[in-house]
């Protein structure tokens, strides 16, 4: 066995050439470019995070506090700087946020010295994750995330149910957190997201109604909602705005990724979609766009997936699962779109708006049968036999 400098010697250096590489585009299929690298992994987590660095106390040098996965990750440009706030996993299954900055948004991200200190809201949760970021235009840094904790009604002896409830805090600069009260809802809440702008003088949300905490049940899809404050947010009269359907990429159920952003065409969304299979559940990315005066009317959702599981992605700790709830339009026109794998690690892929709505726009909506397909595939290639 190394000795204690030899070991930090080594962790030291495999860790700054991680955190340091480069990243390049890897060309895709017009759409977006999946880059090489993911932007971050359990690796990326400092070492004084994960090891005691005291030869006295830790003569082996052993780790002391395992890191897991960085996965599904709130996004930001603030300030110039590119932010992200994942969902960073232990060992011990609980997850807690922390900042990780870069100077290009697609590589170089380091983490900032210290985990967010979440302050609790009622009882305290068992665990917190998926945080969505939104600058709202009230001034305020809003991260709304999942906030997990048992289920008090479940028979003795159960020990996996659990309760979801959408979780509120504000900042001004992503170290002080005010927490806020946990939104009131009538169904469990998982996948909750603040609209940027007022809407008829309120907040809008994406909600996704579930029955429970893992099946969305007859919760119908992803739903729209308008509370007078973030204050103490009650949900009442989810209006489904993109609805789940049989033999579809989110037959099982769907969710709201990042906020949509703003486009001179409307709005553009991604979301999650997930059906079951003999595998488990696979969850996959789809894009869909609503309307600039009205942004709960849908007006284009591309049929399928715009993203799924390729290679390496499929791997992890909870297999075949792309998940997105953070991206950043940059002011160049390019959206930088931040996706974890198997709830493992972190990637990016980019496009452009332009080339998004692009894709929203001339992409076949979803005929839910076959030969509505072949139709849509034999008018392209007869377009292109002309
Ligand atoms: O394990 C896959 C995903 O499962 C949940 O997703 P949803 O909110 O759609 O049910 C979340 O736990 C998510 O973090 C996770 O990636």
């Amino acid at each position: 066995m190394m000795t204690f400098d030899e070991r930090l010697s080594l962790l030291r250096s495999q860790h700054e050439a991680l955190i340091s590489r480069e990243n390049c585009p890897i060309e895709g299929n017009g759409v977006f470019e999946r880059y090489r690298y993911p932007v971050l992994t359990a690796g990326h987590a400092p070492l004084q995070w994960r090891y005691d660095l005291d030869r006295s106390r830790n003569p082996w040098l052993m780790e002391r506090f395992g890191i897991h996965a960085v996965m599904n990750s709130g996004a930001i440009k603030w300030n110039g700087r590119y932010l992200l706030v994942p969902r960073v996993e232990g060992a011990d299954r609980k997850s807690f946020f922390a900042v990780a900055e870069s100077p290009d948004g697609v590589s170089r991200f380091r983490f900032w010295p210290r985990p967010i200190t979440m302050p609790e809201y009622g009882e305290p949760a068992t665990n917190i994750y998926d945080m969505r970021l939104t600058a709202h235009e009230d001034g305020w840094i809003y991260g709304i995330f999942c906030v997990e904790r048992k289920d008090p009604s479940a028979p003795e002896g159960d020990l996996s149910s659990a309760v979801a409830s959408a979780g509120v805090a504000r900042t001004h600069d992503f170290v002080n957190w005010e927490r806020l009260p946990d939104i009131v809802s009538s169904s469990q809440q998982r996948n909750v997201v603040l609209h940027p702008e007022f809407v008829d003088g309120k907040y809008a949300l994406y909600t996704r109604p579930q029955d429970g905490f893992i099946s969305a049940g007859s919760g119908g899809g992803i739903g729209w909602a308008l509370v007078d404050s973030m204050d103490g947010a009650v949900i009442s009269g989810e209006r489904i705005i993109s609805r789940r359907a049989y033999h579809t990429i989110k037959e099982s159920k769907n969710g709201e990724g990042p906020h949509p952003l703003k486009t001179d065409k409307g709005w553009l969304h991604l979301a999650h979609g997930v059906r079951s299979c003999a595998s488990g559940l696979r969850y996959v990315l789809y894009m869909y766009m609503t309307s600039l005066e009205d942004p709960s009317r849908l007006i284009a959702e591309p049929a399928g997936f715009f993203m799924a599981p390729e290679e390496g992605e499929y791997v992890g700790d909870v297999m075949n699962v792309l998940f997105s709830n953070g991206w950043i339009a940059d002011d160049d026109g390019r959206v930088l779109i931040y996706y974890a794998s198997s709830d493992t690690r972190l990637h990016v892929a980019e496009s452009s708006v332009e080339r998004l709505v692009d894709y929203c726009l001339n992409t076949a909506p979803d005929g839910l049968r076959t030969g509505r397909s072949v139709e849509v595939l034999n008018a392209l290639i007869d377009s292109n036999s002309i």
